[in-house]
């Protein structure tokens, strides 16, 4: 298991929302910088903002570790699941790519399996054998660690359990599923629901703020996210067991949402209630996972 003081390197996590790149010495983010993804870009144009980003803070010819939404094959494709998300990825050899454009060896995988692989080594997981870590963002992901090793595959879609259906959901997200929890949770459907409803927003944070602010329709969406992720937590608990859930993502670490996610945890039976945590390294768990992933996806 590597310490939090061995981690050295520079790491990209590309979301659905944002970018961020990190110099990290020793365990510790020495510098970050963040920008806006282009959620229309290609995979050349992702790898050159990721590139450009990376030389803000001074990377020049080092090994980088890059996580980013979406699914990653054991042999370094990168698509969307979630279409609406990265609207203009395709299937690509990603790796090779970076590689070319780059010019330097890079491990890449999945930013919700990064995360959970760091919350599980050296944040809210430590010392637990069933772990999960669940991001709410732009959508909903999650990486599953049993007894240190965060489950992968082939495919890269291991653990993209925002896919999995919900009893609150009736509408078909940008994989093809219908009813999914991302469907009714994630960022861009609370967005979506708040129009839907007549409400001029432009994001997911515009709604809890509305929420904040004391206007029941808003209170409606979120709670419904936090009754929708709670009833996920149980179903994963009853699949594999968990001790303890993680929660991060700017929806997941937001003021209040663990605490109606627990709310909503605590009308199922005992035994489907695990542990529920925010995510102790909060916006930076992927940033720090990364870089305890090799190139196939395992703990180094
Ligand atoms: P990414 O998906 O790129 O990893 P985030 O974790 O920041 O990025 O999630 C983005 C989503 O979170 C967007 O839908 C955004 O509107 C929402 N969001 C950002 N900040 C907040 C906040 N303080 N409270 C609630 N939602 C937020
Ligand atoms: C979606 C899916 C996952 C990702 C998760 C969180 C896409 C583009 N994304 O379920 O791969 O891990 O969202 O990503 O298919 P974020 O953009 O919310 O951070």
């Amino acid at each position: 298991m590597i310490k939090r003081e061995e981690l050295n390197g520079f790491a990209v996590d590309l979301g659905g929302t944002k970018l961020a790149a990190a110099r990290i010495e020793r365990g510790q983010l020495v510098e970050r910088k963040q920008t806006t993804t282009a959620t229309d870009a290609d995979a050349n144009a992702q790898c050159e903002a990721m590139r450009d980003l990376l030389g803000e803070i001074g990377w020049t010819d080092e090994p980088v570790g890059i996580a980013v939404a979406g699914r990653v094959t054991a042999d370094g494709h990168w698509s969307a699941v979630n279409k609406g998300t990265l609207t203009n990825l395709g299937e690509v050899a990603f790796r090779n790519v970076v590689r070319q454009l780059l010019g330097v060896p890079v491990s890449l995988a999945n930013d919700a399996l990064a995360a959970a692989t760091a919350e599980a080594h050296i944040g809210a997981g430590v010392g637990i054998k069933n772990f999960a870590y669940i991001t709410i963002s732009t959508g909903v992901g999650g990486g599953i660690v049993i007894d240190g090793n965060p489950l992968t595959s082939q495919n890269g879609l291991a653990g993209h359990i925002g896919f999995m259906s919900s009893r609150l959901g009736d509408k078909r997200c940008g994989s093809g599923r219908l009813g999914t929890v991302e469907s009714v949770a994630g960022g861009r459907a609370i967005a979506a629901l708040a129009l839907e409803k007549g409400h001029d927003v432009e994001n997911a944070k515009q709604v809890f703020d509305a929420a904040l602010n004391g206007e029941t329709w808003a209170h409606g969406i979120v709670d419904q996210s936090a009754n929708a992720i709670s009833i996920l937590i149980a179903d994963l608990t009853s699949l594999l067991g968990l001790e303890r859930v993680a929660l991060g993502g700017s929806i997941g670490l937001a003021q209040g949402y663990l605490e109606r996610v627990q709310a909503h945890l605590n009308e199922e039976p005992a035994l489907f209630r695990p542990q529920l945590m925010p995510a102790a390294l909060r916006q930076d768990s992927a940033l720090l996972g990364v870089l305890q992933l090799d190139r196939t996806g395992a703990v180094i």
